[in-house]
């Protein structure tokens, strides 16, 4: 570690992580025509959790298969004929919009259909904006077959949310979008308040950010946005759009996260407070387990994320942000241990590590460093 990072380190360590204290009502979108080192995003983007634009002028997606492979010679648009080769008989989620007041997200809305079926959609002008492929895990798919269409930035690589779904080979959060003119995602914030990113492939994006700050621009092709937690935002595709999207979150926003869950907890707990007493010991049990159906995670399914996360950053200490990592996760931890929810909820016996015991070989780990 030289000097720079261990100053970084110590500041990073000295900040109160438990309260986001900055007004990000002031912030406006940064835009890198170059880019920037980590160390620099880190203190623009994930410090005051700022949203920022890397125009394709910083080159970040050099070397993506996708660009050569998906689309046509002079990459202004999508090559359907090779994307039905390569993906034709797949089954895709599709969301099809409708003018009548359905609810986003709602059932009615969401479809599957085989690629080579929205492909159909998707080039015909008359059906191009209705039918939208979006949330497609198309990366874990092809994980299988080893072939990686593009590789993620340096300052998104630190992302727990993935790197713990891949290990445990759940479903994970990296996503393909693919879309005509007028496609839209209305207004939303990021599941858990994750952080999201988004690379336009091919086409225009036009975002705004609704909350906490109102921002509206376009993302052109080649372009990669990183939208930060919590913020609201709503999208529009211009012509035929390609995307590659990922939601994520590390040691910078994971409090956040943690927060986010309280919240909701505390609503869920509120809407069922009338059957407590007959519930009795079993009423935590049961906000958890509608906390984890309506946000995908649960009090113990984040500490064994983290419970995963530490121990592949004790058995494989790489780079300067490992003990930044092990630093975060003892202080949620201990954080975690202060509620009562946390406590009654669940049978520490049945995790894979009791929280006190990952606690103490977290604390002789970071010991046994400094020697
Ligand atoms: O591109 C879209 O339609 C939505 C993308 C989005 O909401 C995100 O990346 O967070
Ligand atoms: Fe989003």
């Amino acid at each position: 570690m030289n000097n720079n990072h261990t100053n970084m380190y110590d500041e990073l360590t000295s900040k109160d992580w438990t309260t986001s204290t900055n007004d990000e009502s002031e912030l406006s979108l940064i835009r890198y025509d170059e880019p920037p080192t980590y160390e620099t995003f880190i203190r623009d983007c994930f410090l005051p959790n700022r949203p920022a634009l890397f125009t394709a002028k910083c080159d970040l997606m050099n070397q993506w298969s996708c660009l050569t492979d998906w689309l046509n010679e002079d990459r202004s648009e999508p090559n359907f004929d090779r994307l039905s080769e390569l993906y034709g008989s797949m089954t895709v989620p599709v969301t099809k919009s409708s003018s009548e007041t359905t609810e986003y997200g709602s059932d009615e809305n969401k479809l599957t259909m085989s690629f080579d079926e929205f492909i159909q959609f998707w080039r015909n002008k008359e059906t191009t904006g209705e039918y939208y492929c979006k949330d497609w895990h198309l990366q874990k798919m092809s994980d299988q077959s080893n072939s990686l269409f593009y590789s993620v930035p340096i300052y998104f690589q630190s992302d727990w949310l993935n790197e713990k779904c891949l290990a445990q080979n759940e479903d994970d959060f990296r996503f393909v979008y693919m879309g005509g003119d007028g496609t839209t995602t209305p207004s939303h914030m990021d599941v858990l308040g994750t952080y999201s990113w988004s690379a336009n492939i091919c086409g225009r994006k036009r975002w705004r950010f609704t909350k906490p700050h109102s921002i509206e621009f376009i993302q052109e092709p080649g372009d990669i946005l990183f939208v930060p937690s919590q913020w609201h935002h709503d999208v529009t595709n211009i012509g035929y759009t390609i995307s590659i999207n990922h939601n994520w979150f590390n040691a910078f926003n994971i409090f956040r996260i943690w927060q986010h869950l309280c919240l909701t907890l505390d609503d869920i707990e509120q809407r069922i407070e009338d059957c407590r007493a007959i519930m009795k010991d079993t009423w935590y049990e049961h906000c958890q387990l509608i906390l984890q159906t309506n946000e995908g995670m649960h009090f113990a399914s984040l500490y064994k994320l983290l419970h995963t996360i530490a121990h592949k950053r004790m058995e494989e200490p790489n780079g300067e942000y490992t003990k930044f990592d092990l630093w975060i996760i003892d202080k949620l931890i201990h954080d975690m241990l202060r509620s009562t929810a946390f406590l009654s909820a669940f049978d520490f016996g049945t995790f894979p590590q009791r929280p006190k015991a990952l606690l103490k070989q977290i604390h002789s780990f970071i010991e046994k460093q400094k020697q």
